[in-house]
């Protein structure tokens, strides 16, 4: 029996490598599978075709029903025929073009099978193989085109006044044309400001500018064919409160929240972070919000970005992102396709850690207008390894400008052997938003 099932795999393996509808290929298998069979044999039946001549018990095939399913597999096939039964190995494979797949037969004519995946429309020839020989369908099973299909993240994109530069949409195509160079996509009728074509199924488009805020459609044209997807939302501009600066960490101490095994230590204030949170239920585009710091004011400044949100960025709703001065954030999960964690893109905050310098940090969105004033707040630092936090963790801030007030000193929560005194990326306990 070791002898038959070693041989067995031989024949599959030179059935696997001939290409679909070959006929010579199929006297080969067949002339393989006869031979193997000889070989492993130790049985009463060598069969003279493996294509089921009339008169041998080698398998034949006669019908599937259906005879054709989507590309994705999973269709159950019953394969009607002759000789399933009689194998000896009890073991039976159906190939469905070059793939494989185990079958057991529910009589010694009828034999039930799931289609495997498989990559292109069309039909391909079904062979059923078992210790007797082969028996082959030619153009057997058709495999069903998919409809056409786009996929986007994220969901939700604005565009630049400034530069005229959207946020970059990733879409996922199936059903078309592989994507080119000729590629097209629009948004609502717009065509994409640019397009960067990965591979033949994904290209990133970014968002046009001057759209209207609101749900469009996005179409992806290739060889003549199109496929269009709802769903996709512009962005509208923010209003004041929609971003809240939940958290600030002026001066790490000795602490270390971005958790990269690197405590913060005098020169080194790579842990200073600042936490913003998503007030809305819907997700935000941060893509063209920047982050700005004025230190010994009260008026913001933002003219003074000390990190940029990578395209894309978005924030999802109640969510929180940590902008950290610098290190390797670890551990913070990812609840959303740019992360949950950022460092700097100027390589620092360069928050004071004096109780008596005034910073007003600042969001400012560009989406819409060059400067709105999403939020702003004047804050002073609490001491070493002591954060300000939103009073009301995670909400709306109303006061505008947001004033000390609005904020407390971070209580102290468990972690680790002892206690801190921030909560980057979760809430004052720890538990996430
Ligand atoms: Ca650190
Ligand atoms: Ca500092
Ligand atoms: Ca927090």
């Amino acid at each position: 029996m070791r002898t038959r099932l070693v041989v067995f795999t031989l024949v599959l393996a030179g059935v696997a490598g001939c290409n679909d509808g070959s006929k010579q290929g199929s006297r080969k298998q067949a002339a393989a599978a006869a031979a193997a069979v000889t070989t492993g044999g130790g049985g009463t039946t060598v069969p003279s075709s493996g294509t089921g001549a009339p008169g041998v018990d080698a398998p034949q095939v006669t019908g599937l029903a259906p005879g054709s399913g989507p590309l994705d597999g999973g269709t159950t096939v019953v394969i009607s025929g002759s000789n399933f039964a009689k194998s000896n190995a009890g073991q039976t494979l159906v190939l469905f073009g070059n793939a494989a797949v185990a079958a057991t037969p529910t009589s010694d004519t009828e034999l039930q099978v799931t289609a495997p995946a498989h990559t292109q429309a069309g039909p391909v020839d079904v062979r059923v193989v078992n210790d007797l020989g082969v028996a082959t369908r030619a153009g057997g099973f058709t495999y069903t085109p998919r409809a056409p299909s786009v996929a986007f993240v994220p969901a939700v994109g604005s565009s630049d006044l400034a530069t005229q530069r959207g946020t970059r949409i990733r879409l996922s195509v199936k059903g078309l044309p592989p994507l080119t160079a000729a590629a097209q996509v629009d948004f609502g009728g717009t065509a994409a400001t640019e397009l960067t074509l990965v591979d033949a199924e994904t290209i990133v488009a970014e968002v046009p500018f001057g759209l209207p805020p609101g749900a469009t459609a996005i179409t992806v044209r290739e060889g003549g064919a199109s496929a269009t997807t709802q769903g996709f939302r512009v962005q509208g501009a923010l209003t004041y409160g929609d971003l809240v600066i939940n958290e600030v960490l002026f001066d790490p101490g000795s602490t270390d929240p971005n958790n990269d095994g690197v405590p913060s230590a005098g020169s080194n204030q790579s842990d200073e972070f600042i936490e913003i949170v998503n007030t809305t239920a819907d997700p935000v585009d941060l893509t063209f919000v920047v982050l700005c710091d004025q230190v010994g004011t009260t008026t913001p400044n933002p003219s003074n970005p000390i990190h940029t949100f990578p395209n894309p960025t978005t924030l999802p709703p109640g969510g929180a992102l940590v902008v950290f001065a610098g290190g390797t954030p670890l551990e913070f999960a990812a609840r959303h396709a740019s992360g949950h964690a950022q460092a700097s893109t100027h390589g620092a905050l360069n928050l004071s850690n004096s109780a008596s310098t005034v910073e007003t940090l600042s969001l400012e969105d560009r989406s819409v207008f060059p400067v709105v004033l999403v939020f702003r707040a004047e804050l002073s630092t609490p001491g070493a390894g002591i954060s300000l936090v939103n009073r009301n963790d995670g909400q709306r801030i109303t006061s505008n400008p947001a004033r000390a007030a609005d904020y407390e000193q971070h209580p102290a929560r468990p972690h680790g052997q002892g206690t801190v005194r921030h909560s980057a990326g979760t809430k004052k306990d720890g538990s996430p938003f």
